[in-house]
């Protein structure tokens, strides 16, 4: 219908399609959601238009979209644990300011992860409205052996007294553990907020440790190792149900996205399968043998390996002029995606950067394994040994399409 429709439109989704069919994605906050995802988010649900909430709808007509959100709603509870769930934030970005507009004042005191230290431009960074309304105070790894100090973040809770403090990151491969974060904010009484945006689909698989329990709010997006439609979510105690609905609507949004609600119905869905877990579980085997081979390869892996589904690589040890920016680009021109990061306590500027973030959560969907990390291990190295020649890129890009073409996730 579309190539009929629009066949300029269609052309460009077809160019996608084939990009990610036969280039390698390891951008780590990106995956491959199931067609049955897709359905839904290409469906009539897109028509209605239903602020508010299941059973008390500004507009007519919403008997039928209630029972999508409410089945969005439920599954997201019984998939985390949780008390009570939000389903309608646009993204993980309107999750989090939802969360802080339901609990803080402007001019409180936050405490979050710093940006340059793997945290995410909502947990404070000046740019952002997080940072610009609320007082934040950033904590980061140590520099021994670049995990989160638990101390230290202690003693800043000690020294300032926020009023919440934000967990999770978006550029750390460790285990965040909830437990003891739960007790250094019970230590000041301050609320705890986790956003799990990264790892929610290891926690759905169970190879994380889940926030919910011991958190007050736990913020995330569904498209990342969740494997759901692009969107973000809420869960919470009960106690703060009504606050973070009213942030979320009229808050900051109007109508919601009820074809995307239930597109993350289906993805909770998915979500609560058996082999979801298997899932789970090979990301982080993926992850752990692609940054095992990297090392082999003379990259340096930040805190030394991976707990999760992205690593972040130093690549100053295995070419001290190379910045990020050159090596993301050598990559994409050899058909390898990712993103330039920066490492903890890097001389670089976020737009230059010393390393790169890779993932494996699409990779494994698209039916990686082992075997195939080792291989694009060799094929970045080969890559980056010489970023300027255009031989090596295109014998690259080859060898990248020969292996996507035993793992395609359109077919
Ligand atoms: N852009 C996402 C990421 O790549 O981690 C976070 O918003």
């Amino acid at each position: 219908m579309l190539v009929q429709a629009d066949s300029e439109l269609f052309a460009i989704i077809e160019d996608e399609n084939e990009r990610q069919n036969t280039t390698l994605q390891l951008i780590a906050s990106e995956n491959f959601a199931s067609r049955a995802v897709m359905a839904a988010t290409g469906s009539v649900l897109t028509n209605k238009y239903s602020e508010g909430y299941p059973g008390k709808r500004y507009y007519g007509g919403n008997s039928v979209v209630d029972r999508a959100e409410d089945l969005a709603r439920r599954r997201a509870c019984q998939l985390f644990g949780a008390e009570h769930a939000n389903v309608q934030p646009h993204s993980g970005a309107n999750a989090n300011l939802a969360a802080y507009f339901a609990v803080l004042e402007p001019g409180d005191t936050v405490l979050g992860m710093r940006l340059d230290q793997g945290g995410h431009l909502t947990h404070g960074s000046p740019v952002n409205a997080s940072g610009r309304l609320y007082k934040f105070v950033g904590y980061g790894v140590r520099e021994s052996d670049e995990r989160i100090d638990f101390d230290a973040l202690a003693d800043l809770a000690k020294r300032y007294r926020p009023k919440l403090i934000v967990a999770g990151a978006t550029a750390y491969s460790r285990v965040i553990e909830p437990e003891p974060l739960r007790r250094i904010a019970d230590s000041v009484g301050a609320l705890l907020l986790f956003d799990a945006a990264h790892i929610a689909g290891l926690i759905a698989g169970g190879v994380h440790p889940n926030p919910v329990p011991f958190s007050d709010i736990v913020t995330f997006t569904t498209h990342k190792t969740l494997r759901g439609p692009r969107g973000g979510c809420i869960v919470c105690r009960e106690g703060l149900a009504q606050a973070i609905d009213k942030a979320v609507f009229p808050g900051l949004q109007g109508g919601p996205l009820e074809h995307v609600i239930a597109a993350k119905a289906v993805a909770f869905h998915e979500a609560m399968q058996p082999e979801f877990k298997q899932y789970a579980a090979q990301i982080v085997r993926n992850a752990r043998s692609l940054a095992g081979a990297l090392a082999e390869e003379g990259f340096r892996i930040v805190s030394g390996g991976t707990d999760n589904h992205l690593m972040l690589v130093d690549l100053r040890s295995f070419d001290p002029d190379l910045t990020g920016k050159v090596a993301q680009e050598a990559l994409d021109k050899a058909g390898i995606t990712l993103n330039r990061n920066q490492i903890p306590g890097d001389p670089r500027s976020p737009f230059v950067t010393s390393g790169v973030r890779i993932g494996t959560a699409a990779a494994t969907t698209a039916g990686m394994r082992e075997t195939e990390m080792t291989e694009i291990a060799t094929l970045v190295r080969r890559a980056l040994a010489a970023p300027g020649d255009d031989l090596v890129s295109a014998a690259v890009r080859e060898e990248v399409a020969t292996l996507c073409s035993r793992f395609v996730p359109y077919p």
